[in-house]
């Protein structure tokens, strides 16, 4: 299997760490987005959002991080990391809706102003978007919060893909001055999960600098 990539995409370790998790190989495939990489025919026959991270499993292809989570937890037989209780089932899929639809988002503003801009020398961080993004920000995170209040894992001590889905966004939180002072919750929930060989292992892809 071939997973296309910009390597430091919370989008894309997401799905490299839950391969890890599963003992999934595989082939790694950056995409220089600087480079316009996504944009070239052959990649757009891919994916045609032209968006990393895109899974090609012997001709089949699929797009959008959370769906590649699913496929690559359903590949790894019973050693998964979906629950078999129907009810936390949709739990997790709630929590994945949940960081695509809300908490993503707020992150990624936060993630583009701080980190990306500077990082990509195209300009300042914009101080009204981060102001206008911060009633969300806190709105979910005091949410995530809440949940993980003496829980190990989102869905309690079940493991699943939700974690790996919601973690991703903390890998970047210093680098892009989260206000996380108020979430000790996640603080250590998002610690013991990126402390993982899994989730080391899928850092270690993010070149220097
Ligand atoms: N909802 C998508 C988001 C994917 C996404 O936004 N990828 C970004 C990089 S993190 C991208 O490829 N941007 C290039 C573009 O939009 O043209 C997912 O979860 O996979």
């Amino acid at each position: 299997m071939q997973l296309y990539v910009f390597p430091p995409s919370p989008n894309s370790l997401c799905c490299q760490a839950v391969a890890n998790r599963c003992g999934i190989e595989l082939e790694v495939i950056p995409v220089d987005l600087p480079g316009g990489g996504h944009m070239q025919p052959e990649f757009v026959k891919l994916n045609p959002n032209h968006k990393i991270p895109t899974l090609v499993d012997d001709g089949f292809s699929l797009w959008e991080s959370s769906a590649i989570m699913l496929y690559l937890a359903q590949q790894a037989g019973d050693a998964n990391l979906i629950p078999e209780d129907a009810k936390l089932r949709v739990q997790m899929a709630q929590w994945m809706f949940w960081k695509t639809a809300h908490f993503g988002p707020a992150c990624g503003v936060y993630t583009f102003e701080n980190l990306v801009k500077p990082m990509m020398g195209i300009g300042e961080p914009d101080a009204a978007k981060i102001e206008n993004a911060a009633e969300d920000f806190h709105r979910f995170f005091t949410v995530l919060n809440d949940q993980l209040a003496g829980k190990q894992y989102v869905l309690g001590s079940t493991e699943s893909i939700a974690d790996y889905s919601i973690v991703t966004w903390l890998v970047h939180a210093e680098a892009a001055s989260f206000p996380m002072q108020d979430y000790e919750e996640i603080k250590r929930w998002a610690a013991e999960m990126l402390a993982t060989d899994h989730w080391k292992a899928a850092l270690a892809t993010i070149p220097a600098g």
